[in-house]
């Protein structure tokens, strides 16, 4: 064969090749886009707050959220931040007053009714919706959530495991999640 077929048949494979890899990519099913947070004393991939998450609306998020702290936390997302944590404020000061301890205030009803209250959008976890999770030290759970409206919404952690009366959310282990229409 002479040199300039063989370039040229070269130069044509590896056209081919480009090609069918490209093609593999745009037509490979796209998963939903993964966000790796881990838990720490007392923010999500650091010491305090969470990194910024954007999302489209429609879109599907799944978390993979680790505790490697020495204590539980919590995740759940919230819109009204300021409100779930003012009233949680009021409420943990309000069972005290009436002289309940951390742990039963920490299993109260009351503290259970506002994490459904201020929970903005359900949480996937092996095929059943939640509001929230706890997940305990050395724990891992993958989260699969949709978002169907645009705006602004925070990802939290309202445990009062060593912080109480206040909670973890005071110490600012929250992030931002926008979400575009
Ligand atoms: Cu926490």
């Amino acid at each position: 064969m002479p040199r300039r077929s063989v370039l040229v048949g070269s130069i044509a494979a590896v056209v081919v090749v480009v090609a069918a890899v490209g093609a593999f990519f745009l037509l490979a099913p796209q998963g939903p886009r993964e966000v790796k947070l881990e838990m720490w004393e007392f923010g999500f991939n650091g010491p305090s707050g969470g990194p910024e998450i954007r999302a489209r609306v429609g879109e599907t998020v799944r978390f993979v959220l680790t505790n490697r702290g020495g204590t539980d936390h919590e995740f759940m997302i919230v819109k009204d931040l300021d409100g779930f944590r003012e009233a949680l404020r009021k409420t943990v000061n309000e069972l005290r007053e009436k002289g309940l301890d951390q742990e039963a205030i920490m299993e109260s009803e009351e503290v259970e009714m506002l994490h459904h209250k201020y929970s903005a959008i359900e949480l996937m976890v092996d095929g059943k919706m939640e509001h929230e999770l706890e997940l305990e030290p050395g724990e891992s759970v993958t989260v699969t959530v949709t978002f169907d409206r645009p705006g602004t919404y925070y990802y939290v952690c309202a445990e009062l495991t060593l912080t109480f009366p206040e909670s973890h959310l005071d110490r600012e282990m929250f992030g931002k999640i926008i979400v575009e229409g």
